[in-house]
């Protein structure tokens, strides 16, 4: 019996190292996913050219065309099911997404978020762990729920703060750790490791 390979939609914003890491391990011969669209929701995401040179579908849905979050929502919806993806991938995506796109895909939508959530929802993460002192910093994979970087963790990934960091350098090194958890949390939902 062939195996289901899941399909999964890639929601960038802007650079889309994470999307690139994904695309990477999803030409090994043994990847149990495809990546059947990249979806951004601003057109100069620098992401959506490494997509094309891919060969990957992608789309431009811009909210600012949108009279509110809903309405924006139910197009990037529409878009996700035309390419009959299985699963959303939120990397570096930077618009918070309505109640209901979060139902439409429930147990099938997840993020990565640059902390140790619970610690440093929200924005400006790297800034906020230098400011605080914590000695470790990180990245999380988790499930996206309405509540804003509250959903449950698939993957975390430590690394220490260091004395002389600042933002670039931190968020440099909790980025080559993103690129490894997020194909690997990918895989483990895809094989169906883990469930909602
Ligand atoms: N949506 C829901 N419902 N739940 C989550 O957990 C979400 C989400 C949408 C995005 C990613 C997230 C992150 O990892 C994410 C998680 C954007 C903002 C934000 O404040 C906050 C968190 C995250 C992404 N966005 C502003 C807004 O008004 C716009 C900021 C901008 O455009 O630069 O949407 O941190
Ligand atoms: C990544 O560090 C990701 O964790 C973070 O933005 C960066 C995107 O980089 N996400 C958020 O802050 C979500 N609010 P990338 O576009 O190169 O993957």
């Amino acid at each position: 019996m062939t195996k289901h390979t899941s399909q999964v939609a890639i929601l960038i914003s802007g650079r889309g190292s994470n999307m690139q890491s994904i695309l990477a391990d999803s030409a090994q011969a043994d990847c149990p996913y495809q990546v059947c669209l990249v979806l951004s929701n601003r057109a100069d995401a620098q992401g959506l050219n490494t997509a094309q040179a891919a060969g990957i579908p992608t789309a431009v849905i811009q909210h600012q065309d949108y009279p509110d979050r809903i309405s924006f929502d139910q197009q990037m919806q529409h878009c996700i099911q035309t390419h009959h993806a299985d699963v959303v991938a939120l990397a570096g995506f930077m618009r918070i997404l309505s109640a209901e796109f979060v139902q439409a895909f429930s147990g099938r939508l997840i993020n990565i978020h640059p902390s140790l959530l619970p610690e440093f929802k929200g924005l400006h993460t790297h800034q906020r762990a230098l400011e605080s002192g914590v000695k470790e910093h990180g990245a999380s994979v988790h499930f996206v729920t309405p509540e804003l970087d509250a959903g449950p963790i698939i993957a975390q990934a430590r690394v220490p703060v260091l004395a002389d960091d600042d933002v670039d350098s931190l968020a440099a090194r909790v980025l080559e750790q993103e690129h490894l958890i997020y194909p690997q949390a990918l895989r483990a939902l895809a094989q169906g490791e883990i469930k909602f």
